[in-house]
């Protein structure tokens, strides 16, 4: 009874009016939000949301939510897990249970490829995000519905990499002008999104042969900006993606602190990680605050 869903063929809904992953309803949400990867960072940064304000939610899919004020604005912080999926049932089912324009800012952890930037410290995607993702038919040597010499041509890449996306220049500045208050380091950079944690960010995995060793090396300069992958994670380009497509206006910005070095192999410590985790969201929760969400436009 409790998996009984209407709207079968568009979002789906819970006959209590839930949409069915996120398990939330109109009125559980507010039009700015935080979202992060996982629950304990979301819980930690409900912390920091007015004394006695905060509710939460948590759903049998993967998704916990904390809605609450700050500073008297209605805000929600929700964890969606990992990858571009979970972001996109988020924000698809979000938008169907809000009226009107959203902010949204992700705060995650990544690889920093950047060897001037080490482990702990944050970087905003103000540059944009690229996506990686694995040509499937690169191992299967066909493809469908093409001509012969086009599969040979389609079939030859493993992996695939689309142009930077950008997020919100306005957001992202905000986000920039709050981080300017703390002493966290922080950097302006270009993203790069991974389908995949393993193949798609060039890890070894002795298991296969994932072909992936030219996967951020061949980016340098390949998004046409002339410059290099500064950190790769799994979820900005998604968020990126469908705040452009969105028919309500969405403006989304993004950061993440860096977990580990890939030139460098450093990692960051379980103390310094937390600290972040706290600064980035009193520096975003700043952010949306200051954003006219109200007034956004296509
Ligand atoms: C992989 O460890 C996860 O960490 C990063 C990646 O995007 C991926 O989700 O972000 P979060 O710490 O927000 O989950
Ligand atoms: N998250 C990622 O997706 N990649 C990393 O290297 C670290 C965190």
């Amino acid at each position: 009874k409790e998996e009984y869903v209407t709207n079968p063929n568009s979002v789906l809904f819970k006959p209590d009016g839930r949409v069915y992953h996120l398990e939330l309803k109109e009125g559980d949400v507010a039009k700015r939000l935080i979202t992060v990867g996982s629950p304990n960072r979301a819980d930690l940064i409900s912390q920091l949301l007015d004394k006695d304000s905060v509710k939460s939610f948590v759903s049998s899919r993967q998704f916990t939510t904390f809605t609450g004020t700050f500073k008297g604005t209605p805000v929600t912080i929700v964890s969606i897990g990992m990858g571009s999926i979970m972001m996109d049932f988020m924000v698809r089912e979000y938008l169907a249970i809000t009226n009107g324009p959203l902010a949204i800012i992700r705060i995650g952890t990544c690889g920093s490829f950047n060897k001037d930037i080490p482990p702990g410290n944050v970087i905003t995607a103000k540059e944009g995000s690229i996506y990686i993702y694995r040509n499937y038919m690169h191992w299967d040597g066909t493809y469908n519905n093409v001509d012969d010499a086009t599969a040979k041509t389609l079939c030859a890449e493993p992996y695939f990499f689309t142009k930077p996306g950008k997020g919100s220049d306005q957001l992202q500045d905000l986000m920039a002008s709050h981080f300017k208050s703390t002493n966290v380091p922080v950097s302006e950079g270009l993203n790069a999104c991974g389908e995949t944690f393993f193949a798609c960010q060039r890890r070894e995995d002795p298991s296969y042969d994932d072909e992936n060793k030219g996967v951020i090396p061949n980016l340098t300069n390949l998004a046409g900006t002339g410059k290099s992958i500064d950190f790769c994670e799994m979820e900005t380009h998604e968020l990126f993606h469908l705040a452009k497509l969105s028919k309500t206006p969405i403006a989304a910005g993004a950061c993440a602190i860096a977990l580990v070095n890939r030139h460098t192999s450093g990692v960051v410590g379980p103390d310094q990680l937390h600290q972040r985790e706290e600064e980035c969201g009193k520096a975003c929760l700043s952010a949306l605050v200051d954003l006219d969400v109200s007034n956004l436009k296509k």
